[in-house]
């Protein structure tokens, strides 16, 4: 690879309308934009400039709430103008069922059935929207799907309602013919309280509970995982081994902390360099989609320095991968701490009745076993020095 780090349409490298399109408003606080709005197709451009891929939106992103048809179809003319202009593609969509006053208890989780049928004629009119522009991957963020008391709603409910909705919307995808793949992206609270099925393995056990598991997967989000104390690049890969890795959420977030949201590899740059490198090596094809925001000190040259910053250290990391993979003593020292099965291969594999009681039978030196250094300092330390850039 030539390390020139620049992005380049087969990285499929993504951002959100609401990403570079942040007013930089603290999310969840009482606060104050330090941005002007941008429309969608002025970000379009803004993200053709520093060379991203693709775009994706909330239904609201594109049209707001009240639009009148007029406005909407005004706005979608100069929005695929701008993707024409740009040579960008819209990969994913997704509804906004979280800003509006009337999710403030949810939205297919809600105690009432109006607001319940509202989020789902919502999200049937999103894929529309998404499907207009040929998006292929429907996102489903329930931020406001928990409580903050407990004494509000049992959760076996709010799972039901959620299973049900999720059913009728992949009847819904099937009966318009949009070949969406859904993908449920988990968080662990904020905005509420708690948020039901708050990590990427708690989605991954619901999905296989649903009418149509086949038809979704899910989207984690790097911060999201970091927020519950987790380890981002095992969520990943358990999606991965599952083979429901249907789009992910690249950006930054130190643990323990409200939702950050920075930059991709801003703060914990070993966590992103393993996850780029599970990706690369993986060979996930899909969106590497940056759902960030700049600082709230940036103007829009910052945004722009913000968004191409998230594809450089992509980029960066990637090629750290590659030298890691080639490098001739990382290699001899991973091939050393991973033995050959030798003389255990025997009992490995399936399970035999003669296997299992030649394995009861055999007789291990624990404490010769026990007192083999594994040199994982040593290793350690070298990825150290070269993700240090001495190596
Ligand atoms: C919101 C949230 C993100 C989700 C987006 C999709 S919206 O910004 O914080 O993590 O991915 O709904
Ligand atoms: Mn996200
Ligand atoms: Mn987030």
């Amino acid at each position: 690879m030539s390390a020139d780090y620049q992005p380049k349409p087969e990285h499929k490298f993504t951002f959100g309308l609401w990403t570079v399109g942040s007013s930089g408003a603290d999310q969840f606080a009482t606060t104050f934009p330090v941005r002007g709005p941008k429309t969608p197709a002025e970000l379009v451009r803004l993200l053709g400039e520093v060379g991203a891929y693709g775009v994706n939106f909330h239904d609201n992103d594109l049209i707001p709430l009240d639009a009148t048809p007029a406005e909407a179809e005004q706005i979608k003319k100069d929005f695929r103008a701008a993707l024409k202009e740009t040579g960008l593609v819209v990969p994913m969509a997704t509804t906004n069922l979280f800003s509006a006053q009337i999710f403030k208890d949810g939205a297919f989780t809600s105690n009432d059935p109006k607001v319940r049928a509202y989020s789902i004629q919502k999200a049937m009119r999103g894929m529309d929207l998404g499907a207009e522009f040929g998006a292929k991957i429907y996102v489903f963020w329930g931020g406001r799907e928990g409580t903050e008391t407990d004494a509000t709603k049992n959760p076996l409910d709010g799972l039901k309602r959620f299973r049900e909705a999720l059913n009728f919307l992949c009847e819904y995808n099937n009966s318009q013919g949009y070949g969406y793949k859904f993908a449920l992206e988990a968080k662990p609270n904020e905005p509420r309280g708690d948020i039901y099925l708050p990590t990427t393995g708690s989605m991954l056990a619901f999905i296989e509970t649903l009418d149509h598991p086949e038809m979704v997967g899910v989207n984690p989000e790097f911060a999201h995982e970091h927020m519950a104390g987790l380890n981002f690049m095992h969520a990943v890969a358990q999606a991965w081994d599952a083979g429901k890795l249907f789009h992910i959420d690249l950006n930054d977030q130190n643990y323990a902390r409200f939702d950050q949201d920075w930059r991709f590899g801003q703060q914990n740059w070993k966590q992103a360099f393993f996850l780029v490198k599970f990706l690369e090596d993986v060979g996930y094809t899909g969106s590497r989609h940056f759902d960030a925001h700049a600082f709230r000190t940036e103007d829009y040259e910052g945004v722009k320095d913000f968004a191409r910053g998230c594809m450089r250290t992509y980029l960066i990391f990637k090629e750290k991968a590659r030298q890691f993979n080639e490098d001739k003593e990382i290699q001899a020292l991973l091939a050393e701490i991973t033995p050959a099965s030798g003389e255990m291969e025997k009992f490995e594999g399936k399970f035999t009745a003669e296997k299992a009681a030649a394995l009861k039978a055999f007789s291990f030196d624990r404490n010769a076993i026990a007192a083999r250094g594994l040199k994982y300092e040593k290793l350690d330390q070298l990825l150290t020095d070269l993700m240090m850039g001495i190596r």
